[in-house]
């Protein structure tokens, strides 16, 4: 559909930016704070370890003073669930009480509205030891956190994400470092998607305690969604566009949003013999712990083809990450989108396929949403002189916020917008020199540097977009 007139931003918008405790924060084992599963991962070849990070733990109060001095209106970060529950359950660590009540004071000092993803990828590690995810206590575990954090921080965060990617941590979780699979495991689907039903119920339990003790406040899911496109219009390939899109999807959302499975993940899992067992009450809280808005993170669409169980002679199951896709028989394979240029690091780039995916979102479930990530991971370089010439990342975000305005012309109702990330720290799984914020960190993998912030060219373009209230994106 073209537009005649573009609507305006709606007064208010959140915009802001994002990172995760375990990426950004080092101090890793400082201050009392337990052991996560990052912590005790052995990290990929030729990657930083995540001890010091960008150092945020030290300098909250430098990296806040310039998300304000961009005109932030919105934070989005994680609050490391072994900074307060060292052991995961148990003993709550005053040390860590503060340092959040440090950030979510600093944020408001400013009038940044704090957005607080209550776990992004970092299970305690004595909870993996455990079971992790496989013990159906594992939704009582993080119902208890999400407690803490409401008791702690609920008089002045508003705003709340549950799970970071939780249909990432389920499709790709090795890649990410958090897969635990109990000894003798034979099902392996069926393992990963039991460990997957008890964080939905986790979630769920987290969104009814959230209704229950903070009346006021907004919480919802923060996947990774993007639309996924059939390679061409083959009936055959249509399916198997269907079929991704609901594994990856709108599994997540429609659990969210209506508390219940996808039918065709569902018959998927049941022709898998992979179907979770239900804890007696799961269907009802699942029902019961529904979400007000929905965050999700897009980076770009994925496209497949239809994968037939015959022709798949073996299965081609390698390792992915999080945009790279699956090859599975019988339902679908993902193929390269000859229309898109990709990143450097091999990311496809589809800003339309940001609006396309919004507007489906939007036409699904009618829910208010906020863009919890969207970004380009590129190599920076520091000129002498003190700058960073990003281009190429204010041409992503410019494409991207473009498509944004488009949606909301169409009638999706955003509430804000956090691209990833607001300041450089450590990759899932390909180290530091992929960087993603407006603020440069000087450290590279192996060598710490001075941890000195620069402000780079995307920096004083974003500034510009915040200040126009979307307006001018030159
Ligand atoms: C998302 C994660 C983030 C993040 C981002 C970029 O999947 O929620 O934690 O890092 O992707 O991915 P990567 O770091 O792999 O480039």
């Amino acid at each position: 559909m073209n537009h005649k007139n573009l609507k305006s931003f709606p007064d208010g918008f959140l915009w802001g930016a994002s990172t995760s405790a375990y990426q950004v924060e080092g101090a890793n084992l400082e201050d009392g704070k337990g052991p996560s599963c990052q912590d005790v991962k052995e990290v990929p070849e030729n990657t930083s370890d995540l001890t010091v990070c960008a150092d945020q733990y030290h300098r909250y109060k430098e990296d806040i003073a310039l998300m304000a001095e961009m005109g932030f209106k919105v934070y989005r970060f994680s609050i490391a669930w072994t900074r307060i529950l060292p052991n995961g359950t148990g003993e709550v660590n005053p040390k860590g009480i503060e340092y959040y009540n440090n950030v979510i004071d600093e944020c408001l000092k400013y009038g940044i509205e704090p957005l607080v993803t209550m776990f992004h990828f970092d299970m305690p590690a004595a909870l993996d030891a455990r079971g992790s995810w496989s013990n159906p206590e594992s939704s009582d575990w993080f119902a208890n956190f999400a407690k803490v954090l409401f008791e702690n921080f609920g008089d002045r965060v508003k705003y709340w994400l549950t799970i970071n990617e939780q249909n990432m941590l389920t499709l790709v979780g090795p890649v990410i470092g958090t897969l635990v699979l109990p000894e003798g495991t034979t099902n392996v689907l069926k393992e990963i998607y039991q460990q997957n039903h008890h964080q939905l119920v986790a979630q769920a339990k987290a969104m009814k305690l959230c209704h229950e003790m903070l009346p006021n406040a907004k919480i919802g899911p923060a996947p990774n969604i993007s639309l996924v496109y059939p390679a061409s219009c083959k009936p055959e390939d249509i399916i198997a566009s269907q079929n991704f899109n609901a594994l990856r999807n709108w599994l997540y959302l429609d659990m969210a949003v209506y508390g219940i499975y996808n039918a065709i993940v569902w018959s998927y899992l049941e022709e898998n013999d992979a179907t979770p067992v239900f804890q007696p009450g799961d269907a009802e809280i699942l029902k019961e712990g529904t979400c007000d808005i929905i965050g999700f993170n897009y980076y770009n669409t994925s496209t497949v083809e239809a994968f037939d169980i015959q022709t798949a002679v073996e299965t081609e199951e390698s390792l992915r990450d999080q945009q790279s896709g699956q090859a599975i028989p019988g339902f679908a394979r993902s193929v390269r989108n000859e229309n898109l240029p990709k990143t450097e690091f091999g990311w496809e780039i589809d800003p339309v396929g940001f609006r396309a995916t919004s507007r489906e979102i939007y036409s699904r479930y009618h829910k208010p949403m906020i863009v919890t990530e969207n970004g380009l991971g590129a190599y920076d370089t520091l000129t002498e002189d003190g700058k960073i010439h990003d281009e190429y990342r204010i041409n992503y975000l410019r494409n991207h916020i473009n498509q944004m305005n488009l949606s909301i012309t169409d009638g999706s109702e955003f509430l804000g917008y956090c691209p990833w990330s607001a300041v450089d720290l450590i990759s899932t799984h390909e180290g530091m020199r992929k960087r993603y914020g407006f603020i440069y960190v000087d450290r590279s993998d192996f060598d710490l540097g001075t941890l000195n912030r620069y402000r780079k060219d995307s920096f004083y373009w974003y500034k510009k977009v915040i200040g126009s209230n979307g307006k001018d994106l030159d």
